[in-house]
């Protein structure tokens, strides 16, 4: 127990399918990747997350799984995920692989066992009578449907989905499930994997009863499953029973989660999880999620960065992952694009806590606009569309959808100016970004002032330097509606951060014991290294002080 190197690297999450295709069938693949672990570790990378990997029809591009112990086909198979491990390990790269465990696809076979009502299989999942005929057995609803249960004419009954009506939820509270969880995280564990990514796993255990809740008009059930009755003590059973026999590290994507919950899940000697994936900050341009937008609010950005950083000792930093929009789109400047790439990166990765960066974060790939639905992969952009295309026009619908869709994070990486951005040799499977001739990470590598470069330069910095890695934090000028402002501390060392998130110039003052202190400028994005004691900010101006 105990384990801690986790705290001393940064992440990179791969989601494989746009990462590198090795093999030139236009699908992102194992072979890419390994291609591409040289440049992950002059990146400074120290682990990897992998979004799934395993067999799957790809409903929702992994998260649906129909064989936990195969690699689908598409991105190669155990073999050539072996040599990726052992080359990664060579080079100082932990892996991590996604454990989707709340539900299964409705092809792996237990399912399909289960659909036989007297098969040991048929409580592996929730299946139960509906109401009444036509009704489903309660009203929860689904991030990817319309309703959370889908029906089965053989048996006349519904089984339960949270998500699309191809990902059937498991029935955590049966204990030969759980074996079966325990023994999957085994088989990765011993093929040599050093961590797990859980996928909703906050999620995996339901009320008994399965109740219906009327006091929300939407996203109605989640109150009920999320943290459900039995949640810690099968995360306690998994930790115990398989997790404290390795060298390994768990990280939890808990939506929705207060920080309250979250010292439930990571306080104490023997955590829950080692770190959280938490949504707060993601929601400073919407409510819950990104189809509910709202104006891009920086305190309210500020607001979930300091509680977070103030309240945990330790968590995970990200601004990016293959659920939400690109990050410059949103919370930067596509006008100002490097420069507020720039800002954003200092801006999380001098945190407190674990950073992920997520594939084309490091080179600024931006969000993408589709001329129609069709030309979109990402199931939830269709159920939503589909839903809002009954009440308003087309000119209304697919902007929204446009901006907020998870296809954004989705495109190719765009490697060089190379025909379809240098991700493959033929036609890839999604859109390349149009962009890529001038955003890819061949230029970038040539330009020593690049955005890949001033990554690169935060990583080695933030991997080596006590401030970052024990400092205390405490937020400036909360108020101001444009800049984000933080100093970290740790033995008589300090960093200011000051961040522009406006293209307007504000004023600055740098405080006393900065000005007094023997200063100097760490990072730029406009090269300046004057140590006047008011600062003027240019568009999306970020400055690192060290004093
Ligand atoms: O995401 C869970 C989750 O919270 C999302 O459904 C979220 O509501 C949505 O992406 C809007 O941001 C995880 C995976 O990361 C996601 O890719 C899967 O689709 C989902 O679980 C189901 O496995
Ligand atoms: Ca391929």
């Amino acid at each position: 127990m105990g384990t801690q190197w986790y705290k001393d690297r940064v992440f990179y999450q791969i989601w494989p399918r746009s990462f590198a295709d090795g093999n030139g069938d236009g699908i992102g693949d194992l072979y890419g990747v390994y291609e591409k672990l040289d440049y992950l570790k002059s990146l400074g990378i120290g682990g990897i997350w992998f979004s799934p990997l395993y067999q799957s029809p790809q409903t929702d591009y992994g998260y649906d799984i129909s064989d936990y112990r195969a690699i689908a086909p598409e991105y190669g198979d155990l073999d050539i995920f072996k040599k990726v491990v052992d080359k990664a390990h060579a080079l100082d790269i932990k892996i991590v692989m996604d454990l989707v465990v709340n539900h299964t696809s409705d092809e792996h076979e237990w399912f399909v066992k289960s659909r036989d009502k007297n098969s040991p299989y048929r409580d592996y999942y929730f299946w139960r009578k509906g109401k009444r005929p036509g009704c489903p057995p309660n009203n929860w609803d689904s991030f990817f449907e319309n309703e959370a249960w889908g029906y089965d004419e053989t048996t006349d009954e519904y089984y339960l989905h949270l998500f699309n009506r191809k990902q059937v939820d498991l029935n955590m509270d049966n204990p030969a499930v759980r074996q079966e969880v325990k023994d999957i995280l085994k088989f990765w564990l011993d093929m040599g994997v050093d961590g797990f990514r859980e996928d909703v796993i906050t999620m995996i255990s339901k009320p008994e009863g399965l109740p219906d809740d009327h006091l929300v008009p939407f996203f109605k059930g989640i109150r009920m499953y999320s943290s459900g009755p039995h949640i810690h003590e099968y995360l306690q059973e998994f930790r115990t029973e398989v997790l404290d026999n390795y060298d390994c590290f768990v990280i939890g994507e808990a939506p929705l989660v207060s920080i309250k919950q979250a010292k439930e899940y990571m306080g104490g000697d023997h955590p829950d999880l080692d770190m959280m994936f938490n949504f707060q900050h993601m929601n400073a341009d919407c409510m819950f999620t990104e189809y509910m937008p709202r104006p891009f609010n920086l305190r309210k950005l500020k607001r979930a960065f300091t509680k977070w950083q103030k309240k945990l000792d330790w968590n995970a930093l990200y601004l990016e992952n293959h659920d939400h929009p690109r990050i410059i789109s949103r919370y930067g400047s596509e006008t100002y694009h490097d420069e507020s790439g720039k800002m954003l990166a200092a801006c999380y990765l001098l945190l407190k806590g674990t950073p992920f960066v997520y594939q084309g974060q490091e080179i600024g790939m931006t969000n993408i606009a589709l001329p129609s639905i069709d030309d979109y992969k990402d199931c939830m952009a269709i159920k939503n569309y589909n839903n809002d295309i009954k009440k308003k026009p087309v000119e209304e619908v697919l902007p929204k959808i446009q901006k907020a869709t998870r296809d954004n994070a989705r495109t190719p990486v765009q490697w060089s100016k190379d025909a379809y951005g240098g991700f493959s040799t033929t036609q890839p499977w999604f859109a390349v970004n149009e962009n890529y001739t001038t955003i890819n990470v061949a230029s970038q590598e040539q330009d020593p002032d690049s955005l890949l470069n001033f990554y690169r330069k935060l990583i080695a910095f933030r991997t080596k330097s006590p401030v970052v890695r024990y400092g205390s934090y405490r937020e400036l000028c909360p108020h101001n509606k444009h800049l984000y402002v933080y100093e970290r501390e740790y033995e008589g060392e300090g960093l200011l951060v000051v961040c522009s998130f406006t293209d307007k110039p504000c004023t600055y003052h740098l405080p006393k014991k900065v000005r007094e202190g023997n200063i100097k400028v760490l990072f730029s994005n406009y090269n300046c290294d004057d140590l006047e004691p008011t600062l003027t900010t240019k568009p999306y101006e970020v400055r690192v002080y060290q004093y």
